[in-house]
């Protein structure tokens, strides 16, 4: 059961949104993480952009995995569905919430090691299927709830607090994406909610898959001079682009790659979208709203069916 959020009166003058409810409204329980991890800066964003879009909070699902990052959820808009997987199940609970039900607002909230690890092949195939979803990395190159180990997604000049450095390439979720099939694929930054709100609400809008990969610098564990995922490195690094394809989305890839630039802003956009209901030609009727009738075939079908198949 949900609760819909009755509009209140405006006592205190604060704003309201189109469905007159609050920004406030959109708000969730307290946050537990550290002080200053850049996964709370997201939330407000997330909070800031459902308020603008008036999302009804009973047409939102949130959904996400293990880690500090699949912790937000609760943060934000606690009228909302919501769904916290395991490690790494986010996109297959998402594609069946999805298929059950195409006319809700979906928004999975992971992390570089949920996505990048554990969660792989279910990330991939969720891009693949073109679930209709807004899909947020809070990268910050670590898993920060197990105390920093790196993820597959950490850089491969950082180094840890101790000065052990990362062996490994790194999985480069944006270019993933891709090539995978999201229609929509952008990097943000949890230290510019400026930018990162507009892309939150063009995500949350986009007809199929949207993954914004945001970088979210963990204070306690991977915020150091080494890291490549510290707010200080963030801050130097970054580089505004607006690439207007596939090819040229890689080409600027891999031109700030090679000057040590994170590319940051839309990176590829498809358009027109296209989603997993559109695609299979589904009904637009949600799973639960059809009468059971209809879906049983009539007496006897099986057994013509089974006739029809010596
Ligand atoms: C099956 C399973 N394996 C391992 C773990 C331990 N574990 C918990 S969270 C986590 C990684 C979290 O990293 P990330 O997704 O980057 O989230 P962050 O905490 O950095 O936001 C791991 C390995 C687990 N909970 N379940
Ligand atoms: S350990 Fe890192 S990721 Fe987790 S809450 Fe603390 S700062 Fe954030
Ligand atoms: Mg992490």
């Amino acid at each position: 059961m949900y609760s819909i959020p009755i509009p209140t009166p405006s006592i205190h003058g604060e704003t309201h949104n189109a469905i007159g409810l609050t920004a406030a409204q959109y708000g969730g329980a307290p946050s537990t993480l550290c002080g200053g991890c850049g996964h709370d800066s997201i939330t407000a964003a997330i909070k800031q952009a459902c308020f603008e879009l008036a999302i009804q909070p009973h047409q939102l699902v949130k959904l996400s995995g293990i880690g500090c990052s699949s912790k937000t959820p609760a943060y934000f808009v606690s009228g909302a569905h919501g769904f916290n997987a395991v490690h790494g199940r986010m996109p297959p609970v998402a594609t069946g919430a999805y298929a059950a039900h195409g006319g809700l607002i979906y928004l999975g909230v992971s992390g570089d090691g949920d996505t990048g690890s554990i969660g792989l092949g279910a990330f991939m195939h969720a891009m693949r299927r073109q679930i209709r979803m807004l899909y947020i990395i809070e990268n910050n190159g670590v898993y920060g709830l197990t105390k920093g180990q790196f993820s597959a997604m950490a850089d491969r000049t950082s180094k840890t607090k101790q000065g052990v450095e990362n062996l490994y390439m790194p999985m480069d979720p944006v270019r993933l994406a891709i090539q995978t099939g999201a229609g929509f694929v952008g990097r943000g930054f949890s230290g510019d909610k400026e930018k990162l709100v507009p892309l939150i609400k063009a995500g949350l809008e986009y007809p199929g898959f949207a993954l914004l990969d945001v970088l979210s610098p963990c204070v306690s564990f991977n915020n150091h001079d080494n890291s490549t995922k510290s707010y200080h490195h963030i801050r130097r690094h970054e580089h505004p682009v607006s690439p207007t394809n596939k090819r040229e989305a890689m080409s600027v890839l891999d031109d700030c790659e090679e000057r040590g630039e994170i590319a940051m802003g839309l990176l590829y956009q498809d358009p027109l979208g296209s989603h997993l209901h559109q695609r299979e030609g589904t009904s637009a009727t949600p799973l639960r709203d059809i009468p059971v009738a209809s879906l049983r075939p009539p007496a006897g079908w099986l057994s013509q069916f089974q006739a029809g198949c010596r």
